[in-house]
């Protein structure tokens, strides 16, 4: 059960139109988190949210990379990067956030993976893993100390927020039906045993009180 208070914060992950059926990186069944997001913020005096950011020619991009295809893995300067269709492109309408999304409270909107060459699934920390996008350091001043997740995709920038929120000291809950999955190659199931393993906890959104 969990009573939202005035140190924790619902962190609304990418809940855009590129991510919803009919999008450019459609997560299945995503337009089902979009009700239960707007109920649930209601509930919490603390609403952040993250939008995808990308510049035309982005990195994560496959149509950057000659010959490759979208969800092809390549290695980039910081690592292993899954390649995807042009997605969430800054200022276009797909980057918009969902309609019916209705979080007039919100109080910051995180804009990530900006920077040409650097993904970020990641709210806290872009993916060569240093680059800080300033979260922590804004949920820390405002004496935030629990996390609360949900939004879009589960195994990609929810659960690697989910970890990082737990890295920086905080504590980190998933609303699982508040999520849904991109799933490809057993990537939810590595999400999840990375999640059990950093102590992200997992409620429903009939467990959060109002
Ligand atoms: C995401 C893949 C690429 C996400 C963003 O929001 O989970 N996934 N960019
Ligand atoms: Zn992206």
């Amino acid at each position: 059960m969990i009573e939202p208070c005035d140190t924790d914060v619902l962190l609304v992950v990418d809940v855009q139109r590129d991510f919803l059926p009919g999008g450019a990186l459609a997560v299945p069944d995503g337009d089902a988190v979009v009700a239960p997001i707007t109920a649930l913020g209601r509930l919490f005096p603390h609403v952040v949210l993250t939008q995808d950011w990308h510049p035309p020619g982005h990195a994560s991009f496959a149509s950057s990379h000659p010959g490759r295809q979208p969800f092809d893995t390549i290695a980039l300067a910081y690592g292993e990067q899954v390649l995807w269709p042009d997605h969430c492109v800054m200022g276009t309408s797909g980057a918009a956030l969902a309609e019916g999304l209705d979080l007039p409270h919100a109080e910051l909107v995180i804009r990530k993976g900006y920077r040409r060459s650097i993904d970020s699934y990641s709210a806290f920390v872009e993916a060569d893993r240093r680059t800080p996008t300033g979260l922590a350091g804004y949920l820390r001043e405002r004496g935030i100390t629990r996390v609360v997740l949900c939004g879009l995709a589960t195994d990609y920038c929810v659960g690697w927020s989910a970890l990082d929120a737990r890295a920086a000291g905080f504590e980190a809950v998933l609303v699982e039906d508040a999520c849904r999955a991109i799933d490809q190659g057993g990537s939810l199931a590595r999400a999840f045993a990375a999640m059990d393993a950093a102590g992200v906890a997992r409620v429903r959104a009939e467990a959060v009180a109002g």
